[in-house]
């Protein structure tokens, strides 16, 4: 890890540079597979599938057997375990749900707002050497709490053309309506078109490899929504002299073993604790099993020594971190100040594998800078807002000429005879 001592406000936006990522020839890859999904349906899907994933496929579908031998080869253990989870993520994400609003903005003139599930949607569950089943809880069980109608969920197949069992398991358990054994630019692809087998989507979500995330940008040029631009996981910890050396070191590693492309930074006051850190780190990571792609995330990451609290706080306000882990004396002045975060975790007793996993909050968050303007996925990205109004005689009265006015002013004429023609047939009513 690079040790970086008190570095000036003007170099922090070179020191804070995410890993960069080309897209320009993947874009044009993914225009392809696009087109032809669009045109050939489930036969080019097939297609992508025997030559991404080398499998040749009969069936995209995961039937209800495949299902009930997931359901076998899933310990009891784990099966508690995500059932606990389950439970702490159905509790703060139902707690999400808000009333109705209802507004008599002027006499007579009623305004509300509802809120309404998205019906058709899509999860994206990557394959790979970790297999995110604790995504599937993250996604579906919100999606449920929405009542969403269709829960579409894809994710590639290994080369023997199976899925593991514990993603099969959870996501049959949180009720998704269809599994679908692909993955990568064909599986967006085909729930942006929809093909015979596979429905169409309105808005997908889940995290991917690049290729993954250029094909959900592409889905939304197709009118798809999508959660959130997404990037490789990181971390920012802030910690003084309270913290406890080996934990931090500890998180750092928790992000770092996901991707080579991770990035892990440790902002203190303390160059006690920055030296403790840098020594933990080593010891601890040259003992997991992960330890090759940990160690390539660890070569890009920062040690950043700061004078106070105040400057810490600007440069991560600065970095905008998608997990922020703060253990300090002070930890009030940056639970107030903190603005750009996707979650944040406090205290030495809070790792932030606990809000991969179980603590209730939501894990896919905003990565690259984005939590400046991204929230993370919650109960509100599973729905849309919609407006409702009711206006009376006396409240077409009471706004109309406003109306009318305005109408006349954008030189829309049809506009506002919607409203003279109902104010002169109240008129008449009231000579009558
Ligand atoms: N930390 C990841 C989510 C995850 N971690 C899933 C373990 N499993 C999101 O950045
Ligand atoms: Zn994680």
């Amino acid at each position: 890890m690079k040790k970086i001592y008190n570095p000036k406000p003007e170099t922090w936006s070179d020191l804070l540079k995410r890993p960069t990522q080309t897209i320009a020839d993947i874009e044009v890859t993914v225009n392809e597979i696009f087109s032809e999904v669009k045109q050939k349906g489930d036969a080019a899907v097939k297609k992508y599938t025997q030559f991404f994933d080398g499998i040749a496929l009969e069936e995209l579908l995961v039937s209800a057997e495949e299902i009930a031998n997931a359901e076998k080869e899933v310990s009891f253990e784990l099966k508690s375990a995500i059932n606990l989870a389950k439970a702490n993520i159905e509790k703060f994400h139902s707690a999400q749900k808000t009333e109705r609003i209802s507004v008599k903005t002027t006499e007579g003139v009623s305004c509300w707002q509802e809120k309404r599930p998205i019906q058709k949607i899509g999860l994206y569950i990557p394959g790979g050497s970790a297999p995110l089943f604790s995504t599937v809880l993250m996604l579906a069980v919100p999606a449920n709490i929405a009542s969403c109608q269709e829960i579409t969920l894809c994710t590639p197949p290994d080369k023997k053309g199976k899925i593991n069992p514990a993603i099969l398991y959870t996501a049959n358990l949180c009720g998704v309506t269809k599994i679908f054994k692909i993955g990568g630019i064909q599986a967006i692809a085909a729930m942006t078109f929809g093909t015979e087998t596979i429905p169409s989507v309105y808005k997908i979500f889940g995290p991917g490899n690049q290729f993954v995330t250029i094909a959900k940008q592409i889905a939304t040029k197709h009118g798809v929504a999508i959660d959130m631009p997404a990037g490789p996981s990181e971390l920012l910890v802030f910690a003084d002299d309270t913290a406890n050396a080996s934990f931090v070191a500890s998180d750092l590693l928790s992000q770092a073993e996901h991707g080579a492309d991770s990035q892990v930074i440790l902002v203190t006051t303390s160059e006690k604790l920055l030296n403790s850190v840098e020594k933990e780190v080593e010891k601890q990571l040259a003992l997991l099993p992960r330890k090759s792609i940990a160690e390539k995330a660890i070569e890009n990451s920062k040690l950043i020594l700061v004078e106070n609290n105040t400057e810490a706080i600007n440069l991560i306000n600065e970095y905008a971190p998608e997990h922020f882990i703060v253990v300090s004396k002070d930890e009030d002045f940056f639970l107030e100040n903190i603005q750009n975060a996707g979650s944040v975790f406090i205290g030495n007793y809070t790792p932030e594998s606990a809000g991969d996993y179980a603590s209730g909050t939501n894990h896919t968050l905003p990565t690259n800078g984005f939590a400046k303007q991204y929230s993370g996925v919650n109960l509100d990205s599973f729905m849309k807002s919609m407006t409702f109004q009711k206006i009376s005689k006396k409240g077409i009265q009471n706004i109309g000429n406003a109306i009318e006015i305005m109408a006349e002013a954008e030189g829309l004429q049809a506009h506002k005879n919607a409203v003279t023609l109902r104010l002169e047939s109240l008129k008449r009513k009231n000579d009558e």
